[in-house]
């Protein structure tokens, strides 16, 4: 599958508005990709086909996340924004016949973060944080991260999303917090700060 081909079948399934910002995401996520050397051809495919089950029916992401043995049942209990990243990571792996782990992962894990991320998922968690079209006040800084430390930006990103989450009384994912704890520790002891 090529990159312009799975945009493609993102524009097939979501709204205009959504289908622009897959495009600004997958464009942020290859200049990304080349200033941190990850294989471009993931990272190409992971971002234009991130928010594949974005717009679904709820009923739907359920049903999946019912039914697939390794989509974590607890995602049931937490906001329904996080169930489209692993049902989409699900339906690309069977109806396009992906297989390729940095891509699927990379795609599942896009909302939440994990601990031990790999170079591919942090790349595709990050541009959909700083794409050219979010414009909450925090995006600024991590703009300014993205060009000088892949894991810092993505530390401050997860921070940034987990006291805005807390402002607005919503429970936290812990996939959330372990990759927070997992990126501040790993920071601390390359000397950051
Ligand atoms: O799909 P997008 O809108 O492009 O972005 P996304 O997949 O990162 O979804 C972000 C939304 O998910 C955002 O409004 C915050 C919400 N959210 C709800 N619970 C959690 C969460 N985000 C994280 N990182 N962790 C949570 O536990
Ligand atoms: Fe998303
Ligand atoms: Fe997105």
């Amino acid at each position: 599958m090529e990159v312009d081909y799975a945009l493609q079948k993102s524009k097939a399934v979501l709204p205009t508005k959504r289908y622009e910002h897959v495009e600004r995401v997958t464009e942020t996520a290859l200049k990304l990709a080349e200033r941190y050397q990850a294989d471009s051809y993931n990272v190409g495919i992971a971002a234009a086909l991130h928010d594949y089950a974005k717009h679904m029916d709820k009923s739907l992401l359920q049903h999946w996340i019912e039914t697939a043995i390794d989509i974590p049942k607890d995602l049931i209990h937490y906001h329904h924004e996080l169930w489209h990243g692993p049902v989409g990571a699900k339906m690309i792996q069977h109806w396009f016949m992906i297989e390729n782990r940095d891509i699927l992962n990379a795609v599942r894990w896009h909302t939440t973060g994990r601990a031990g991320m790999g170079l591919v998922e942090k790349v595709v968690f990050l541009a959909d944080y700083i794409e050219p079209g979010r414009q909450f006040d925090a995006v600024y800084k991590a703009r300014e991260l993205a060009q000088q430390d892949l894991d810092q930006a993505c530390q401050y990103a997860l921070k940034q999303s987990i006291l805005f989450l807390i402002g607005k009384k919503q429970p936290i994912y812990p996939d959330t917090f372990q990759a927070y704890n997992e990126l501040t520790r790993s920071i601390k002891k390359d000397g950051g700060n």
